[in-house]
């Protein structure tokens, strides 16, 4: 015959059973669906004051939240409001009440500059923006944007304090299509181009929060007496996802840190018994290098989560040494996917071994498989190639970007993820490359695309390739390659400033390289590997 057999692909799966995960409830009503049993239970810790709100304060307070922003604001299902929040119970609350309301929360970091506040406010259709007297200034602005702010003293803006002092059993149900309603928008560049609103479900974020913590063998074991740490950005999907859904899911309590410090970090520990501590590279970084640890007593802590970039095998051997009590592992997120592809099995209620520098097994009620990058076809064990994921907890795509959309998911429902990895014989996930173009500073995302696109427009630019070189402690940072327009002198100083006053200190510029021309594909396409591989020789 003339049609060749199709393919038998090697899929992957959790070597945990799957389990029955709710598809009707929306996400508030999932994460409270104990609530009953746990209402005088502590949720949310101010670390600064001590200060506790209990599952039921939490719940109450994100009716009135809710009620205040429907009635004062006129947020409706299917609206969006932007969160310009650090670390704090204000954060947790607005995104609840966005949720009870069927609108969706599209968050920022509140050190973006205005410039990238405007875009993704305008972008998302957000009408509401709400954050601290601080970065009021940031959003002043923004047309046909109310402004809510926490705290006292800032003018003009409707006060976090009055809507939380709504009427919440006023609140109207909001009739919410678990499917398609979207409840979370963070903004993502994926695998190319610049930053787009990553459409979460209420089921997909339900899924993913259930693939990882519920069932009688969770994945993620949390349990009710756990406290865990917040002391990564909650704007940031690990946090959003895996600390706040996840702890609020199990009816963990946890410590909010607003600013990450080392020493107070370790007083929290020792104050609140935290028994969980999520993290990223360089905070593993100064644990690793701090003295400090000796004096103080973390011997409550008995898991320690790393993800959003590599974790050398050297680091995780430090740590372990460090906090002999804890297990050490892994989780894999990828905003797109909803976000957690795989979560190390140390963690589970019935934990199973686990290696350095894996990324953990691909979690329940999904399906993983690595394809060869050129030809599609899928590999198997121990072959690295593109990871990519499917099932319910994915995204239901970009926002009105039908076209990027469809090049991250495929018209099988495979999200291709960019990610370079292989799954060894025992199930566990490795990545060793990333074939998309995105660069992670200190987990945060970086797109070259956005900063290009700032270069050439300099008049003493003509051309630029933004790509990232490996560093300790931060994991990657950006560095250009530039070419000067004709008759242009500018130095290295002089882009450097320029990038630097219109974006967020991570997306700053580290080095800039002058060369003749940009390495590019008949496409038109940037040989990035190209430029990769030149700055790893020199
Ligand atoms: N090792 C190597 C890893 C790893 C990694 C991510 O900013 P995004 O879109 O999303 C994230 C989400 C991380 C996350 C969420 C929930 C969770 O539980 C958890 O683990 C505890 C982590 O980072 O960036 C996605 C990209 O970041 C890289 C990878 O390239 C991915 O596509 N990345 N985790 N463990 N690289």
């Amino acid at each position: 015959s003339l049609t060749a057999e199709p393919q038998a692909e090697t899929v992957f799966r959790s070597t945990l059973p799957d389990i029955a995960i709710p598809d009707h409830l929306p996400l508030h009503d999932y994460v409270f669906e104990r609530l009953a049993d746990r209402r005088d239970r502590a949720c949310l810790i101010d670390g600064a004051t001590g200060e506790t709100l209990t599952f039921g304060d939490v719940d109450r307070l994100s009716r009135r939240v809710a009620a205040g922003l429907r009635a004062s604001l006129g947020v409706r299902p299917g609206g969006t409001v932007m969160l310009l929040l650090p670390n704090s119970v204000e954060f947790a609350l607005a995104f609840l009440a966005c949720s009870r309301l069927g609108a969706a929360t599209t968050t920022a970091n509140p050190l973006h500059t205005p410039p990238e506040i405007a875009k993704q406010a305008a972008a998302s259709g957000a009408t509401v923006v709400v954050t601290e007297p601080a970065f009021v200034a940031k959003v002043r602005g923004l047309s046909g944007v109310a402004v809510v702010a926490t705290g006292e003293g800032a003018e003009g803006c409707v006060s976090f304090s009055d809507l939380a002092a709504a009427d919440g059993s006023a609140l109207p149900e909001a009739a919410i299509d678990v499917a398609n309603d979207v409840v979370a928008l963070p903004y993502s560049s994926g695998t190319t181009g610049l930053p787009k609103g990553v459409m979460l479900s209420h089921r997909g974020l339900v899924t993913s929060v259930a693939q990882v913590v519920d069932g009688d063998n969770p994945n993620l074991h949390l349990r009710e007496d756990d406290v865990v740490l917040c002391v990564l950005p909650m704007f940031h999907v690990y946090a959003l996802h895996s600390i706040l859904l996840c702890g609020m899911r199990a009816g963990a309590a946890l410590v909010i840190m607003k600013r990450f410090d080392t020493v107070r970090m370790f007083e929290l520990v020792e104050r609140h018994g935290i028994t969980i501590v999520p993290l990223v590279l360089p905070i593993a970084v100064e644990i690793a290098k701090t003295d400090a640890i000796d004096r103080h007593d973390l011997s409550s802590v008995r898991m320690v989560i790393s993800g959003a970039a590599p974790m050398g095998k050297e680091l995780q051997d430090i740590l372990r040494a460090k906090l002999p009590r804890a297990v050490l592992g892994q989780g894999y997120g990828m905003t797109e996917a909803g976000p957690v592809l795989s979560m190390c099995m140390a963690f589970a209620k019935e934990p199973s071994p686990v290696k350095s520098g894996a990324c953990g097994t691909v979690v329940r009620n999904a399906e993983l498989k690595i394809i060869d990058p050129e030809t599609g076809l899928s590999l198997h064990r121990n072959q690295p190639g593109e990871i990519c994921i499917r099932g319910e907890q994915i995204m239901k795509g970009y926002l009105n970007n039908p076209e990027a959309t469809a090049k991250t998911i495929d018209a099988e429902g495979w999200l291709h993820t960019g990610d370079i990895g292989y799954v060894d014989d025992d199930d566990e996930i490795f990545i060793v490359d990333r074939l998309k173009e995105l660069i992670k500073y200190k987990g945060f995302q970086v797109a070259p695309a956005e900063l290009e696109a700032m270069l050439i427009a300099h008049p003493g630019i003509a051309d630029a390739a933004v790509v990232p070189i490996k560093d300790d402690s931060c994991g990657e940072i950006p560095v250009a390659f530039v070419v000067r327009s004709d008759g242009s002198e500018i130095t290295e100083d002089e882009i450097k400033q320029y990038v630097a006053k219109q974006v967020v200190f991570y997306k700053r510029l580290h080095k800039i390289f002058f060369v003749e021309t940009i390495p590019k594909a008949p496409s038109g396409k940037i040989l990035r590997k190209d430029l990769r591989a030149k700055l790893a020789a020199c």
